[in-house]
């Protein structure tokens, strides 16, 4: 038999108790996709921030450097580093040097800049998190911003309609910010169809998928998109396969949770995982 070859990796993102987001979500879909997920949460909070009120929030500010000395004493290292959601700008600097001990030789740093959404930012958080987000960009491999985190990332206002000339522009400002690797999510050309386009530095070669957009938003739909995207990428796939997995694994997902109406807190990606189970 021949054993997978099994990459390892770090997420580093808050833990949301209830609501079906960051590390709740990045964990059980890396590791269906065979990666070996470690995480480093960067908060502990009741629920995410969006649709609750007066949600719980531990602070892992001073934590986070015990973990990663410790990890770095005992000779641990990462085939990848996968940044999301990050509610205490003070911890970017920490999070860029964590990234560069604990990343083997050839590893890759995604970062998923999850700060907003819908033209605004996320509750709780403020100009010092997008600057900090700037920094993280700068230093990653793959960046995965929905059009929102792109205008704020870039600084440029969020537009509703984007035409692919508009698109293409904005990515490749993106990549001129360092990644290898820029995708962004939430892009539509046409009624009823929505998407995620890339642009490789490299190459100079844009690829896209699209598929039917369904009316409804699911908080931690982007989470879902960057763990599958990811997760595809690690194994091997090509940008455009890694894509359409991401995206159809989204529209699963919420194709899912559609007929439980009062499930309104984030997606049921659970089922999309089974689905792969029963064949
Ligand atoms: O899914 C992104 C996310 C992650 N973590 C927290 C959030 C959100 C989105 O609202 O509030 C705490």
């Amino acid at each position: 038999m021949e054993l997978p070859n099994s990459k390892k990796i770090v997420s580093v993102q808050d833990i949301s108790c209830y609501g079906q987001c960051s590390l709740t979500v990045a964990l059980p879909i890396l590791s269906a996709y065979g990666i070996e997920t470690a995480i480093l949460p960067s908060a502990i909070l009741s629920t995410h921030t969006g649709g609750f009120t007066d949600f719980a929030w531990v602070d892992l500010t001073e934590e986070m450097p015990r973990i990663v000395d410790h990890w770095i004493r005992e000779g641990i290292t990462f085939d990848a580093i996968y940044t999301g959601y990050i509610g205490d700008a003070r911890q970017f600097d920490m999070i860029r040097d964590a990234a560069k001990s604990l990343m083997k030789e050839g590893g890759l740093l995604f970062v998923d800049p999850a700060m907003a959404d819908y033209g605004k930012l996320y509750t709780a958080l403020g100009p010092d998190i997008v600057e900090g987000m700037r920094n993280l960009v700068r230093a990653a491999d793959v960046i995965l911003p929905n059009l929102t985190e792109a205008s704020f990332l870039l600084d440029v206002p969020y537009q509703e309609f984007y035409t692919e000339g508009e698109i293409k522009e904005l990515l490749r400002k993106l990549s001129k910010m360092g990644p290898e690797l820029s995708i962004v999510t939430g892009v539509s050309y046409e009624e009823g169809r929505l998407g995620a386009v890339a642009y490789s530095k490299s190459t100079g070669k844009y690829t896209e998928y699209f598929t039917e957009r369904i009316p409804k938003n699911y908080h931690g739909t982007g989470d879902i998109f960057s763990s599958v995207a990811i997760a595809s990428l690690l194994n091997g796939a090509s940008i455009s396969s890694a894509l359409q997995e991401a995206c159809e694994f989204v529209v699963k997902s919420i194709k899912s949770t559609l007929p439980d109406a009062a499930h309104n807190y984030g997606a049921k990606f659970e089922h999309v995982l089974m689905e792969g189970r029963r064949q």
